[in-house]
């Protein structure tokens, strides 16, 4: 009944106030009421500066703020860097003090999110800093539309209309960065077209960097080694050639002439067939401070990517480590690594990666994928804060003092260059980022790149309450489900350490069988898993490949030695027996059983969690949201059979009979092939 009558209001366009309007998920958690022309009269926020950042700061004030008078004031006290800021109540009035307009914008944003949370307004006195300078999305997308393992459609920059349209949408990006703290941007895909440094790309480029602007967001873009002589006609790209040198400096210059705030280059070299320094024998610091040397002048950076890896018999999640470990102190001092979280590859759990404190005279930034490539893309909720905080927090007893991964990458040795970045899942799909929860993903990055201390849950019903709705009954509920759906798609992809055995090209789906013939192993499911009559697991220690050398003590006793490894990564570091004896007591091989069955129950209980909820939610993401928990139900279900059905082949043991049947058959799974063409 209830149904109905929203329904028919809905379509009335009368909905009640408590579900707002229709909704498609395009306002972000950005759903703040407008004031209103009489409530405007009541109140006055002051702000004696107009430069473009402070400019918006008031706007966002003035259209949304409904408490009374604000001041915006600048302080020099204040780190003229650092987007900090301090919120005061101070007689009747409320004053955001800062050292830069940035900061002043960031302080209005934290009084309009007090606001919209329902927090306490009266008595404030609260300082904020971030914790990283520099808090950066990195867009795949490339200058066709196209976005690589973009899942929410094409990519927001229209390059075929830039400079002359400029779409709302930028401007409302920037917005939805800024009010979470995101500065910076790298608009094209690593895997770089050298086009993005032509003449009029670079035009492209300025349109949408003065778009952003006023948000307080600088752009860099991801650059292809060989441009100097794809684009620039040289003979080589040889970056102890002086032309390449003189090269990159005119570009850099010519960028610089028209986006005076300019960040600076992301590079992927020598990564994955992209171009690079050892194409001419030098090595990836050469490259990195010839692109250094350019972007000096300006106090540009260049992050430096250090994703590498080939096809040798050697483990690759050892192979970054022993390339750019030898380098360390070699890197200029605008240069910072830019390092992915775990040694392989985004998988849905990686320990941390061993490059972190390793280096300590090279700055380095973690690399975070917000877009789900192995996640179940903008099909599966999954909250990705556990999984940022995971290696974050992670201890590596590198140094005395700061030695957690957010500790080292905060305080490098070249202060304040701290950086994090996070691979954007954002399109042009109408909620931005096909799923209304990944939305959530987008969120939790930008406030943890702020404030790294921030928790998961906090988070999650932060969002929720700004998102959907501040129902005390569905904030609880949903934050709940929230914090469980990143060990559901563990517990149903890849538990117990395991990695890598998605399908190929697509990496949508299982496929732990998957070998391609002649094809590069370590691109194959069976190089991580090693699956075979007697177990399961990367020996990854001192008798198999002996990474876990890369790891300082006691993190490295800890992992190589079977019994203290903790459970969550056994498969990672051991080849184990199918008859071990897990900490429950339980054989590997029925606690393998036992997590997948976990992982499909989880999703199940997530359906129910969400019709649960049904007269909370608005009509449209109640019903987007339910159909995409129907797709993660059946996915987690073809997981767990195929990976099931597939290790029984090496295990010969049954599956529990406690446990629900297979409902698939292992040759009918191995025949799926799926055409995904990443939804664009
Ligand atoms: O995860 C892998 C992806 C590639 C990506 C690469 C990288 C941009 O499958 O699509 O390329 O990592 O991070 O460079």
């Amino acid at each position: 009944m209830a149904k109905v009558a929203r329904y028919i209001m809905c379509l009335m366009g009368l909905l009640l106030p408590s579900l707002g309007h229709a909704e498609d998920g395009s306002q972000l958690w950005l759903r703040y009421a407008k004031v209103t022309a009489d409530e405007a009269v009541l109140r006055k926020i002051h702000c004696p500066f107009t430069d473009p950042v402070a400019r918006t700061a008031t706007e966002e004030l003035q259209n949304y703020w409904h408490k009374g008078n604000v001041d915006l004031l600048l302080d020099k006290k204040w780190d003229t860097q650092a987007d900090g800021y301090r919120i005061r109540s101070m007689g009747g009035k409320t004053v955001i003090s800062a050292g830069t307009s940035a900061g002043l914008l960031y302080g209005a944003f934290h009084l309009l999110r007090l606001q919209q949370l329902g927090g306490n307004l009266q008595g404030l006195d609260l300082t904020e800093k971030p914790s990283y300078a520099l808090r950066m999305l990195n867009h795949w997308d490339n200058l066709d539309g196209t976005v690589e393992r973009g899942y929410a459609g094409h990519s927001l920059w229209k390059w075929d209309e830039l400079p002359a349209v400029i779409s709302p949408r930028y401007r409302e990006y920037a917005r939805a960065n800024a009010s979470i703290g995101i500065n910076a941007v790298v608009l094209n895909n690593v895997n770089a077209s050298p086009l993005i440094l032509r003449d009029d790309y670079l035009e492209k480029v300025k349109a949408l960097a003065d778009s952003f602007r006023p948000y307080g967001i600088r752009v860099f873009l991801s650059i292809n080694f060989s441009a100097p002589a794809l684009l620039g006609k040289l003979e080589n790209s040889d970056p102890l050639n002086p032309a390449v040198l003189r090269w990159w400096k005119d570009k850099t210059s010519e960028i610089y002439q028209q986006i005076p705030d300019f960040g600076g280059f992301l590079v992927k070299a020598n990564s994955e067939g992209q171009p690079g320094p050892q194409d001419y024998g030098r090595t990836h610091a050469d490259g990195a401070n010839m692109l250094a040397a350019a972007l000096r002048p300006y106090s540009g950076l260049v992050l430096w990517r250090a994703f590498v890896y080939n096809p040798s018999a050697e483990d690759r999640a050892k192979q970054a480590y022993q390339e750019f470990v030898p380098l360390d102190g070699q890197f200029d001092d605008n240069v910072i690594l830019q390092v992915k979280n775990g040694p392989i590859d985004f998988q849905p759990r990686e320990p941390y990666n061993p490059l972190f404190g390793a280096m300590p005279q090279t700055s380095q930034m973690v690399e975070f994928q917000i877009t789900q490539e192995y996640l179940g893309f903008s099909n599966h909720l999954v909250f990705l804060a556990p999984l940022f905080k995971e290696t974050l927090d992670a201890q590596t007893y590198a140094q005395a003092h700061a030695s957690t991964v957010a500790g080292l990458t905060q305080q490098g040795p070249h202060p304040p260059m701290s950086a994090i970045a996070g691979v954007a899942n954002i399109g042009q799909d109408r909620n931005w980022c096909g799923h209304h929860f990944a939305q959530a993903n987008w969120y939790a990055f930008g406030r943890l790149a702020w404030d790294s201390s921030l928790s998961s849950d906090s988070l999650a019903r932060e969002w929720l309450s700004a998102t959907f709705s501040p129902d005390p009954a569905l904030v609880t509920t949903l934050s709940q489900l929230m914090i469980d759906s990143r060990e559901a798609v563990v517990n149903y992809m890849m538990p117990l350490g395991l990695h890598h055995i998605f399908a190929f090209e697509h990496h949508y789906g299982p496929e732990p069988w998957g070998d391609i013939p002649g094809g590069r192993p370590d691109w194959m499911p069976w190089y991580y898993h090693n699956a075979d009559s007697l177990g399961i697991g990367f020996d990854r220690t001192p008798s198999g490949s002996n990474a876990v050398a890369q790891y300082h003590s006691p993190i490295r006793e800890q992992f190589a030695n079977i019994s203290s490894c903790p459970e969550k990564y056994l498969l990672w570091f051991h080849h184990v027996p199918w008859t071990y004896r897990m900490k429950n007591g339980q054989s590997l091989w029925d606690n393998l059983c036992y997590t997948y069955q976990h992982g499909v129950d989880q999703t199940r209980h997530f359906q129910q969690v969400w019709d649960s909820l049904e007269e909370k939610v608005d009509i449209q993401r109640f019903g987007e949201v339910r159909s995409k928990l129907k797709i993660q139900t059946r996915d987690a279900v073809w997981w767990r059979d195929a990976c099931l059905l597939y290790f029984q082949t090496f295990s010969k043991m049954p599956i529990p009979v406690t446990l629900e049947r297979p409902i698939h058959d292992l040759d009918e799974l191995k025949k799926i092939k799926l055409e995904l063409k990443h939804h664009n």
